[in-house]
């Protein structure tokens, strides 16, 4: 591994990933990123993954991704999984450990999840400035990032579209303290330009967001390229048209990753439940006191919940969104865990 070490580093390659590659298997397999997956197949980059001798380092090929002795899900490989490969049959053998990953109720099957991305440095939680934009769904996105354990960035577009982008920003800050939120003109190179701290060399950015919301216009123009398809919003109701398919990684030129993903309809939680506790601490705090430890604060006696609203220092807004999402978690997970195949 050791020619090609630098380019690994480029991809992301950390001493989390070489520590559970023993010497005896680094003799016969390459590590190599998981940069697409399209039906069928995905594509790799890394020393391994050219076809053959020849190939450099950093090559690009493409493998089926089938991986011997896989389970029925988590060890199927994901855009931004590290893969050994086998340098004689160029078979993929395993899926590393990940340090983290993304991942919902897969839409339109309860019963199934989804793999979003794996191994993310930074996720861009992307919204814009128009009628589109939701707390509720900004809420989500950091749920999930806070279960992840991944460091969340909101980005907010489109700020050229309106006269009151900080009315935006401030109503996103609001949802925790400290949140990070950037507020761009996605299509303008010096606007969008402070988002690329996040993308040093070797750094995995994953945005994340609803159609239309101009995620590939960010990495098209972090880029400095217009290679990435777009496509104008509908008028009536400001949402996108699925323009994005694919799951990429796109890199920049200092070396960092953009990993590019389709807008989703739906973010359904599941196994979110730490994500939640964290983005509504608030309300975890205050439930602590409720006089029942299974308090549902629906009227019980001795509800600190209800008593906090009345007070005015928790709103009921925020309350049945809290309630919400912890439904629609313990729901799915139920789901899934009873339903799952052996
Ligand atoms: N005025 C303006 N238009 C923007 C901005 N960002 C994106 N757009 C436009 O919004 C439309 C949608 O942008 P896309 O980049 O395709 O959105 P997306 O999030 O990748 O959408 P999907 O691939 O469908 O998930 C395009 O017409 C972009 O040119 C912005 O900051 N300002
Ligand atoms: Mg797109
Ligand atoms: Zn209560």
């Amino acid at each position: 591994m050791k020619s090609s070490d630098e380019t690994l580093e480029e991809l992301g390659w950390k001493a989390y990933f070489s520590e559970q590659v023993s010497d005896e298997e680094a003799e016969h397999c390459h590590p190599v990123r998981v940069m697409a997956v399209h039906r069928g197949k995905i594509a790799i980059a890394g020393a391994g993954a050219g076809a053959g001798a020849g190939a450099g380092a950093g090559a690009q090929g493409f493998i089926t991704p089938y991986i011997p002795g896989a389970g029925p899900s988590d060890d199927h490989p994901t855009v931004g999984d590290w893969l050994l490969i086998d340098v004689d049959t160029l078979q993929p053998t395993r899926v590393l450990r990940r340090m983290n990953l993304f991942k919902r109720r897969a839409p339109g099957d309860r019963r199934k999840e989804q793999m979003i991305a794996a191994n993310v440095d930074t996720l861009f939680i992307v919204a814009s400035c128009n009628q589109d934009f939701s707390i509720a769904r900004l809420e989500r996105y950091l749920v999930l990032a806070r279960e992840v354990g991944v460091k969340p960035v909101v980005v907010l577009t489109k700020t050229d579209l309106t006269d009151t982008p900080e009315v935006f920003a401030a109503a996103a800050r609001g949802i925790e303290p400290g949140l990070l939120v950037e507020t761009v003109n996605g299509r303008d190179p010096a606007s969008v330009a402070r988002l690329a701290e996040w993308c040093g060399k070797g750094e995995t950015v994953a945005l994340l967001g609803s159609s239309g919301v101009g995620k590939s216009t960010l990495v098209n123009t972090l880029r400095g390229s217009d290679s990435i398809a777009t496509q104008a919003i509908r008028e009536g109701d400001a949402t996108g048209r699925h323009t994005t398919t694919v799951r990429e990684m796109h890199r920049l030129d200092r070396g960092g990753w953009l990993l590019d993903t389709p807008g989703m309809r739906e973010l359904q939680l599941f196994d979110a439940a730490a994500g939640i506790a964290e983005v509504f601490d608030d309300f975890a705090l205050v439930a602590q006191d409720c006089r029942f430890s299974d308090c549902a604060h629906g009227g019980e006696p001795g509800c600190a919940i209800r008593a906090a609203i009345a007070g005015g220092t928790l709103t009921s807004e925020r309350f049945d969104r809290w309630r919400k999402l912890a439904a629609e978690d313990s729901v799915n997970v139920a789901q899934l865990t009873t339903r799952r195949p052996r």
